[in-house]
Protein backbone atom coordinates (compact mmCIF):
# COMPACT_ATOMS: atom_id res chain seq x y z
CA UNK A 1 0.00 0.00 0.00
CA UNK A 2 2.36 2.72 -1.08
CA UNK A 3 1.14 5.83 -2.74
CA UNK A 4 -1.09 8.17 -1.17
CA UNK A 5 1.18 9.49 1.47
CA UNK A 6 -0.95 12.66 2.47
CA UNK A 7 -3.99 13.75 2.14
CA UNK A 8 -5.12 17.70 2.60
CA UNK A 9 -8.30 18.74 3.09
CA UNK A 10 -10.16 22.22 2.91
CA UNK A 11 -11.79 22.61 6.34
CA UNK A 12 -10.93 20.87 9.88
CA UNK A 13 -11.66 17.28 11.21
CA UNK A 14 -10.56 15.86 6.87
CA UNK A 15 -14.04 17.62 5.81
CA UNK A 16 -14.44 19.47 2.53
CA UNK A 17 -12.26 19.56 -0.71
CA UNK A 18 -9.61 17.28 -0.68
CA UNK A 19 -6.79 16.11 -2.59
CA UNK A 20 -4.44 13.21 -2.42
CA UNK A 21 -0.74 13.49 -2.96
CA UNK A 22 1.87 11.30 -2.98
CA UNK A 23 5.86 12.07 -2.24
CA UNK A 24 7.16 14.92 -3.78
CA UNK A 25 6.91 18.60 -3.85
CA UNK A 26 3.98 20.98 -4.40
CA UNK A 27 4.56 24.40 -5.13
CA UNK A 28 1.43 27.00 -4.90
CA UNK A 29 0.66 26.28 -8.51
CA UNK A 30 0.25 23.01 -8.09
CA UNK A 31 -2.31 23.75 -4.73
CA UNK A 32 -4.22 26.64 -7.57
CA UNK A 33 -5.10 23.47 -9.74
CA UNK A 34 -6.22 21.29 -7.15
CA UNK A 35 -9.63 20.56 -5.46
CA UNK A 36 -8.13 22.49 -1.93
CA UNK A 37 -6.64 25.54 -3.14
CA UNK A 38 -3.55 27.76 -1.82
CA UNK A 39 -4.32 29.48 1.61
CA UNK A 40 -6.95 27.39 2.13
CA UNK A 41 -5.46 23.57 3.62
CA UNK A 42 -7.23 23.15 7.28
CA UNK A 43 -6.73 19.76 7.93
CA UNK A 44 -4.77 16.88 6.97
CA UNK A 45 -4.22 13.22 6.75
CA UNK A 46 -0.61 11.95 6.98
CA UNK A 47 0.31 7.87 5.99
CA UNK A 48 2.46 6.16 8.53
CA UNK A 49 6.19 6.54 7.63
CA UNK A 50 6.08 9.82 5.66
CA UNK A 51 6.00 13.32 7.01
CA UNK A 52 4.85 16.66 5.29
CA UNK A 53 6.22 19.67 5.79
CA UNK A 54 4.45 22.57 4.93
CA UNK A 55 5.25 26.49 4.27
CA UNK A 56 3.45 29.39 4.43
CA UNK A 57 4.25 31.17 0.92
CA UNK A 58 4.93 29.76 -2.28
CA UNK A 59 8.45 28.34 -3.44
CA UNK A 60 8.50 26.29 0.51
CA UNK A 61 9.44 29.65 2.18
CA UNK A 62 8.49 31.42 5.31
CA UNK A 63 6.97 30.03 8.50
CA UNK A 64 6.78 25.88 8.39
CA UNK A 65 5.90 22.80 9.92
CA UNK A 66 6.03 19.27 10.26
CA UNK A 67 3.56 16.78 10.32
CA UNK A 68 3.85 12.99 10.78
CA UNK A 69 0.60 12.23 11.94
CA UNK A 70 -3.24 12.68 10.96
CA UNK A 71 -4.24 16.47 12.05
CA UNK A 72 -7.84 17.63 12.40
CA UNK A 73 -6.50 21.01 12.40
CA UNK A 74 -3.11 22.27 11.46
CA UNK A 75 -3.12 25.39 14.01
CA UNK A 76 -3.95 28.81 14.09
CA UNK A 77 -0.71 29.76 12.84
CA UNK A 78 -1.05 27.42 9.51
CA UNK A 79 -5.23 27.43 8.95
CA UNK A 80 -6.01 29.04 5.27
CA UNK A 81 -2.09 29.99 5.10
CA UNK A 82 -0.63 27.05 2.88
CA UNK A 83 0.88 28.19 -0.41
CA UNK A 84 3.48 25.02 -0.69
CA UNK A 85 4.73 21.61 0.49
CA UNK A 86 6.93 18.66 0.66
CA UNK A 87 5.82 15.12 1.60
CA UNK A 88 8.90 13.02 2.09
CA UNK A 89 9.51 9.76 3.80
CA UNK A 90 10.22 9.42 7.90
CA UNK A 91 14.17 8.96 8.36
CA UNK A 92 14.87 10.89 4.97
CA UNK A 93 15.39 14.15 7.23
CA UNK A 94 17.38 16.77 5.52
CA UNK A 95 17.38 20.70 6.39
CA UNK A 96 14.61 22.26 3.91
CA UNK A 97 14.77 25.91 4.00
CA UNK A 98 17.60 25.90 6.87
CA UNK A 99 18.71 29.49 6.14
CA UNK A 100 14.92 30.87 6.38
CA UNK A 101 13.70 29.30 9.15
CA UNK A 102 14.52 31.37 11.83
CA UNK A 103 12.11 30.39 14.66
CA UNK A 104 11.15 26.83 14.89
CA UNK A 105 7.52 26.51 15.31
CA UNK A 106 6.14 24.14 18.24
CA UNK A 107 2.54 23.01 17.48
CA UNK A 108 2.81 20.81 21.40
CA UNK A 109 2.77 17.35 19.28
CA UNK A 110 5.66 17.33 16.95
CA UNK A 111 8.96 15.82 18.10
CA UNK A 112 11.27 15.34 15.43
CA UNK A 113 13.31 13.68 17.58
CA UNK A 114 11.52 11.31 18.30
CA UNK A 115 9.89 10.57 14.65
CA UNK A 116 13.68 9.88 14.27
CA UNK A 117 13.94 6.66 16.95
CA UNK A 118 11.28 5.63 15.62
CA UNK A 119 11.69 1.58 14.14
CA UNK A 120 11.16 1.04 10.83
CA UNK A 121 11.68 -2.95 11.01
CA UNK A 122 8.76 -4.55 8.82
CA UNK A 123 8.48 -7.97 9.74
CA UNK A 124 6.34 -10.23 6.83
CA1 LIG B 1 0.20 31.56 1.89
Amino acid sequence: MPANAVQIYLARDYQGASATLEEGSYDVQHLRAGEVGNDAISSLRVSDGYQVTVFEDAGFKGASAVFTADTPWVGADFDDVISSLKITKQGSLRMLNASAAPTPVSLGTMDLTATVSMEHTISH
